[in-house]
């Protein structure tokens, strides 16, 4: 059985990520317009950084918790019949040992030079605007898919989607597109659909099946019943 997982920042949140529309929220004190979009860098990019920078530098005092692990554990027994889409910028499904994972929204371990185009692993802070290592113009900037740009991968997303079983959201407020349309694009193409969320999602009428909790608890009693 072929098995799409779409994930978003529900997945994260009992590791200390926060989602986005929480009430300490992400986006809290920070209009989405100001600091996710091309405009904004060009406006201010060192405010655009300091966001940026501030969540990177947060990641070292983060761990996956047991619904990260768990789709890791998933893809152990699965293998190339898994696949992971994150909208989620952090690192945590990776250090919980998972490889196939797509970020269509970017990562915030990785710089993009918006003069030569080449992407580097990035560790520390962009705010020093330091050099892009191959062209060395001081152009790099957060590798993530701010609003109104194109999402990565979708070609191989919607690849998989088309040739998936099974599609299971988890964690996310089905609030932005293109991944909010996954359901209905699996759904189209005869997959069964599952949402895992703490509450229903904006698609949530979307969905065959839904289950209403936390992703740590949802997500490693799905895995036992898949791995029975
Ligand atoms: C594009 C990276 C053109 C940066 C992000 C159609 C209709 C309307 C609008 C549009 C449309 N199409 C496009 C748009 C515009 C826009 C959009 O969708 N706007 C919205 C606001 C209406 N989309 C775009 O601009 C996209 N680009 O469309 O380009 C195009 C497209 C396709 C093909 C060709 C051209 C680009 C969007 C990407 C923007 N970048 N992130 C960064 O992270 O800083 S989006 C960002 O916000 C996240 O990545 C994520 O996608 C989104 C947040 O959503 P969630 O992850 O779901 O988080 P949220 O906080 O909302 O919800 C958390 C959920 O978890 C809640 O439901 C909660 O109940 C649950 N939860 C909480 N705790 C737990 C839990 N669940 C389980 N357990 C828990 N413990």
């Amino acid at each position: 059985m072929r098995i799409v997982v779409l994930t978003g920042a529900g997945i994260s949140a009992e590791s200390g990520v926060p989602t986005f529309r929480d009430a300490d929220g992400l986006w809290e004190g920070h209009r989405v317009e100001d600091v996710a979009t091309p405009a904004a860098y060009d406006a201010q990019p060192a405010v655009v950084h300091q966001f940026y920078d501030a969540r990177r530098a947060a990641l070292a005092g983060v761990e996956p918790n047991p619904a990260h692990l768990a789709l890791a554990r998933l893809e152990r027994a699965w293998g190339d019949d898994l696949l992971v889409v994150t909208q989620n910028i952090d690192d945590l499904h990776e250090r919980a040992g998972s490889t196939r994972v797509l970020h269509m929204h970017g990562s915030l371990r990785s710089a993009l030079c918006r003069a030569c185009g080449s992407r580097v692993e990035w560790e520390g802070d962009l705010g020093h605007f330091p050099p892009c290592p191959a062209c060395h113009r001081l152009e790099l900037r957060p590798d993530v898919v701010w609003f109104g740009e194109i999402p990565y991968e979708l070609d191989r997303i919607f690849g998989a989607l088309e040739r998936a079983d099974l599609f299971v959201s988890v964690g996310t407020s089905g609030a932005v597109y293109p991944a909010a349309g996954f359901v209905q694009a699996a759904a189209a193409y005869g997959a069964r659909t599952l949402e895992l969320n703490l509450e229903p999602s904006e698609g949530s009428h979307f969905f065959d099946e839904a289950r209403h909790g936390r992703a740590g608890e949802l997500v490693p009693a799905w895995v036992d019943e898949l791995l029975g």
